[in-house]
């Protein structure tokens, strides 16, 4: 850098102190931010800051049974609320996030379960009231208050959303609760009461791909397959009051998670809507678009995505989108979760083309990352990663919006998953693992999603409720066991630490990310890939100036030393972060990269 550039960036630096402390500017802007510009915190509001204790209980009496509370069981609430969020917004936004996506906050249904197998909605998946919060968390002017200072922060808010079921409270009169087995569409067709055999009921409905309200006003009797009734106690319980109709629902019993049932079938008794049906497409389009409506948020992410008729979300997502823009918010970001355990970015890119959805959670991104970084294979996934980018609607473009990460609440934790498979592995060298995987979400492409208390070293002893740790002084035994990554803090102690080791390191990339147009709206280019562990490497290239950064990681427990293969016109080199990029070309064309044992270098072609 000459002399001259250096005092231009310099009094560039004076410009930008300027207009930060200036705050408005960053909050007109958040607006204009395009989804792939955002580095998300998707945080479980339960688990993450207690903010006000009276709230705990719900304002329910009696046992942990009835208000669902109780800080020491893991499958409880543990106190966590929407104002204990607020007041870490800081330690968020320092992190470098610039999105929160809040796990759903709306009104569940405190506890349930069959005897002896009782848990509580602590993570919000079901709902009984879609149009508050959830008194736990607190209320609908707490959630207010959340938004208008993150977006005071210029800071965004997507929330978490369910249109596929609700709460467990229809029961069905045959059989045990618990053991509702599926029954199909062939076998227990609408026109009949029970089996094929049974009484003729329903005349005149032509089946649920008929669309019309006058097709769905024939279907008068839900004893189709099972016989549904609502609990007396449970009358009026859902909110808004359409939802208390069991006509709403597919009342075929529990999901096997295969074929037809994957989308028609309970999970686990939480009661299944009928997604077919016009009503409840209406339903929900008003349910959400009012949360658009009544707070400004600005997205959402959808749950169990792939267990609704891809028709259904033809019609919600337009409708959102639209919704939004009247709102005045142009960027409104939609992705759902089609969760699948494989790299399958086939079968994740098919809801962006069937169902129309935006984007989805890059589960096919999870399992490149850690078949990478866990030292037991190549780097072929995340190679294949950027080909298989063209599967998506909208191909490699629409591609930089998926959300990718590396772990979540019901998967596990990355560092869960970097244990698992190297038992016994010292601290230091999965503290390395730990952040070149970090590496990966923060510098390649989609939108790194951060899940909360990864900064501070949460592994966890698997997934579902064994990821879901809390952030402030936790009671849960389990959770206290474990010997955290990159500290000897245990969660006992509140982990709010912003000189972890983690920490640190997530806020200096996520902050080189945000400001790097190459990193997060760049194309990519594949440089270099490995049948074992070693080096995999990529190229990223600004949108407007076509200039390039290299992206150079090592898998391997060993030094690397390697020509990597660059533009011509890439001659010289400056590092952004990392370790180990060239100063110079060797040759136009070629660059030598010396990466450090599980090391990384960020590498931008300088002129
Ligand atoms: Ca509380
Ligand atoms: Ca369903
Ligand atoms: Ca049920």
């Amino acid at each position: 850098m000459s002399r001259f550039t250096a005092s231009l960036a310099a009094m560039a630096t004076c410009l930008l102190a300027q207009t930060a402390s200036a705050a408005p500017a960053a909050q007109s802007d958040f607006r204009a931010r395009k989804p792939e510009q955002e580095v998300i915190y998707f945080v479980l509001p339960d688990r993450f800051e207690n903010g006000d204790r009276s709230n705990d209980k719900g304002g329910l009496k009696g046992d942990k049974f009835s208000t669902g509370f109780d800080p020491a069981d893991k499958a409880f609430y543990h106190g966590g609320d929407l104002k204990g969020l607020m007041q870490r917004l800081d330690y968020i936004q320092r992190l470098g996030a610039t999105a929160i996506w809040v796990g759903p906050i709306f009104k569940n249904k405190p506890v349930q379960g069959p005897e002896g197998n009782k848990s509580a909605g602590y993570h919000g998946y079901w709902i009984t009231d879609f149009t508050q919060v959830d008194p736990h968390f607190g209320t609908n002017a707490d959630f207010k208050a959340l938004v208008d200072a993150a977006h005071a922060r210029g800071m965004k808010v997507y929330m978490d959303i369910i249109a596929n079921h609700t709460a467990d409270v229809i029961q069905y009169r045959e059989g045990k609760e618990g053991n509702y087995a599926y029954r199909s569409k062939a076998d227990y067709p609408y026109s009949t009461h029970g089996d094929a055999s049974g009484k003729a009921i329903n005349p005149g409905f032509a089946g649920d791909d008929v669309a019309t309200p006058r097709n769905w006003a024939k279907l008068t009797d839900p004893s189709f397959a099972y016989t549904p009734f609502v609990p007396k106690a449970e009358k009026n319980v859902k909110v808004p009051a359409w939802l208390n109709d069991p006509i709403y629902y597919h009342n075929r019993g529990d999901t096997n998670w295969k074929g037809e049932s994957s989308q028609y079938g309970d999970f686990v008794g939480l009661d299944d809507l009928a997604t077919e049906n016009p009503r409840v497409v209406e339903g929900m389009i008003a349910i959400y678009g009012d949360w658009i409506d009544r707070f400004g948020i600005d997205g959402f992410r959808i749950d169990t995505a792939r267990h609704v008729n891809p028709e259904f979300w033809r019609a919600f997502v337009p409708a959102m989108l639209s919704r939004a823009r009247q709102k005045g918010i142009p960027n409104f970001h939609i992705f759902g979760e089609v969760a699948t355990g494989e790299y399958d970015p086939a079968l994740l890119a098919s809801w962006t083309r069937n169902a129309g959805l935006p984007a989805v959670l890059d589960f096919a991104f999870m399992h490149a990352v850690i078949a990478a970084v866990d030292g037991k294979a190549g780097t072929q996934e995340l190679a294949r990663l950027g080909e298989d980018d063209a599967l998506y609607q909208g191909g490699a473009q629409a591609a930089l919006q998926l959300p990718t990460f590396l772990g979540n609440h019901d998967a596990g934790r990355f560092a869960y998953f970097i244990r698992k498979a190297n038992p016994g592995i010292a601290p230091e060298n999965l503290l390395a693992r730990v952040e070149l995987g970090h590496a990966m979400l923060l510098t390649l492409r989609g939108v790194p999603t951060i899940y909360y208390g990864d900064e501070q070293g949460f592994g966890g002893e698997g997934g579902d409720q064994l990821s879901r740790q809390d952030m402030f002084p936790s009671r849960t035994a389990i959770y206290n066991a474990e010997s955290l990554v990159g500290t000897d803090d245990t969660s006992a102690a509140s982990n709010f630490d912003e000189s972890h080791p983690l920490y640190r390191f997530i806020a200096k990339l996520a902050a080189l990310r945000v400001k790097t147009p190459a990193l997060t709206s760049g194309t990519t280019r594949l440089r270099a890939t490995s049948e074992g562990p070693g080096l995999f490497a990529v190229s990223r290239f600004d949108p407007d100036t076509g200039k390039e950064v290299l992206l150079a990681f090592n898998t391997s427990a060993e030094p690397i030393t390697a020509q990597v293969f660059v533009e011509t016109g890439s001659l010289k080199f400056k590092t952004l972060a990392g370790a180990g990029c060239p100063s110079m070309a060797t040759a136009p064309g070629s660059a030598a990269v010396s990466l450090p044992p599980l090391g990384f270098a960020v590498c931008a072609a300088d002129d």
